[in-house]
């Protein structure tokens, strides 16, 4: 079967380009195109036509040709960049569904083949899709690193430290009159500590991969009417919650998506805290408390011109708030002090906001930043590590003497795992690591 898709935007727009790919790919190009020989590999100038009325479909267009296996899926493939208007785009798409064995590719169908083929593994077929959902400096420099290999390489190394561990315990069961020096088993208890550490030391990192793919949580809190839901306004550039000067006016949580200079930000809008008046009024107050837990960081912000703060709003504030004294157009001179970082600001007169943005940002760069290479972006990948932790923690548990048997399979169940991450599971490996070390066969 061959597969084809658009794989540009929609048109209308300056070009579009169409993948096909599959066995057929070659002639398939031939019956659409009118120009000179096809080169492979090679920008090829040509006219697109439908081969059943011969009508042109576009005049001037490009045909790129990858016979595989080196081509983007391993199988082979072409790429038709045309003129981007949608009825070039329909006409084409058309043509091809026409044509013998050829059917439209289900999403990430093209990166799946390229898994299947082992072009790539199941990190970088994962990555692929975070570079195209990249909204921000960091998603895209993240979603770089992955696609570039940088944690595959991780994973794989330690995996290969686990397996050739194994290879060595393995030999000791399999090969016991071998003579199997000591040290060797006590070398590779080491190494499977080392893999151990390393792992937490991944597992510890705060989820920073995985907040910087799905959007760290701020949340604005206060008391009412202080301006929260003008602030959300501010920041979105749009009117998302209602303004008023009622008292009590938000009571959902109402959340946004916002771009703070490259950090991915949900920034949630809450209800005002106070006594509450009714049992809606009740439950606005208690999804506000726990977005507030929830948050990365918190905006507390507090109604300068008010003399009195209440002991509640003052009991959220910490190391990880930053409040925000507003309303300074009406009073000129902050009336209340804090410890904590405090931004003295009009939101209505849009002034010293700019003062915010970065205080956000410096203050979930301190707390995000990473000293470690390797960032988990997946729930998945976490699994699988902490699942890899347990099976090398019940192998270190066990009495190596009596159990060796039993304890290998752990450790073998670990190197599943963390196979599993970029989609390796392969038992023939152990058996060839052993064979590689050892000369057995002497
Ligand atoms: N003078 C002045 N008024 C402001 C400022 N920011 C907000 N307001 C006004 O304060 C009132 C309340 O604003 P909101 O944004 O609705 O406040 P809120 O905190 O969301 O209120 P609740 O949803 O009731 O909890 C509105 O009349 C705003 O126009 C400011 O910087 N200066
Ligand atoms: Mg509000």
């Amino acid at each position: 079967m061959n597969i084809f898709a658009l794989s540009s935007g929609r048109g209308p727009c300056g070009i579009a380009i169409i993948r096909l790919s599959g066995p057929d790919t070659l002639s398939v190009c031939k019956l659409i195109s009118i120009g000179n020989k096809i080169k492979e590999n090679e920008v090829n100038l040509c006219k697109f036509v439908d081969p059943d009325k011969g009508v042109i479909i576009d005049p001037e267009a490009l045909l790129l040709w990858f016979p595989k296996p080196n081509s983007f899926t391993g199988d082979d493939l072409a790429e038709f960049h045309i003129h981007g208007s949608n009825a070039i785009i329909s006409y084409f798409l058309k043509v091809l569904s026409s044509q013998k064995n050829c059917r439209l590719a289900e999403p990430g169908e093209f990166t799946k083949l390229a898994f299947q083929n082992n072009k790539i593994d199941l990190v970088k077929a994962e990555s692929i899709g975070d570079l195209i959902h990249s909204e921000t400096e960091l998603q895209r420099q993240q979603a770089v690193n992955l696609v570039n290999g940088h944690a595959s390489k991780y994973y794989d190394e330690l995996r290969s430290k686990l397996i050739k561990s194994l290879s060595f315990i393995e030999a000791k069961i399999d090969f016991a009159e071998e003579d199997l020096p000591e040290k060797v088993l006590k070398e590779a208890h080491k190494s499977i500590k080392v893999v151990h550490k390393d792992i937490k030391k991944i597992i510890n990192d705060n989820k920073i991969g995985e907040k910087i793919r799905n959007g760290f949580r701020v949340s604005i809190i206060g008391e009412t009417n202080v301006g929260k839901s003008s602030l959300l306004n501010l920041l979105s550039k749009r009117d998302a919650a209602i303004v008023s000067d009622e008292a009590g006016t938000t009571r959902d949580v109402i959340e946004i998506y916002l771009n703070i200079d490259g950090y991915p930000v949900i920034l949630a809008d809450t209800a005002g805290i106070r006594e509450a008046k009714n049992d809606v009024e009740k439950k606005g107050i208690s999804l506000a408390i726990n977005k507030y837990k929830e948050a990365d960081l918190n905006i507390v912000v507090i109604d300068n011109t008010s003399s009195k703060i209440s002991k509640k709003i003052l009991s959220l504030i910490n190391q990880d708030t930053i409040v925000l004294l507003n309303k300074s157009d009406i009073s000129e001179k902050p009336n209340h002090k804090f410890n904590n970082d405090t931004v003295f600001a009009s939101i209505k007169c849009n002034k010293n906001i700019d003062q915010l943005t970065q205080k956000i940002k410096d203050k979930l760069s301190k707390k995000y930043s990473s000293n470690n290479g390797v960032l988990i972006t997946r729930e998945r990948h976490r699994v699988k590590l902490n699942e890899c932790l347990k099976e090398i923690d019940k192998f270190l548990e066990k009495d190596q003497d009596k159990d060796l048997e039993l304890a290998a399979e752990d450790l073998r169940m670990a190197t599943r795992h963390l196979g599993g991450i970029i989609g390796k599971v392969d038992v023939e490996e152990i058996l060839g690591s052993i064979f590689k070390d050892f000369c057995i066969g002497k």
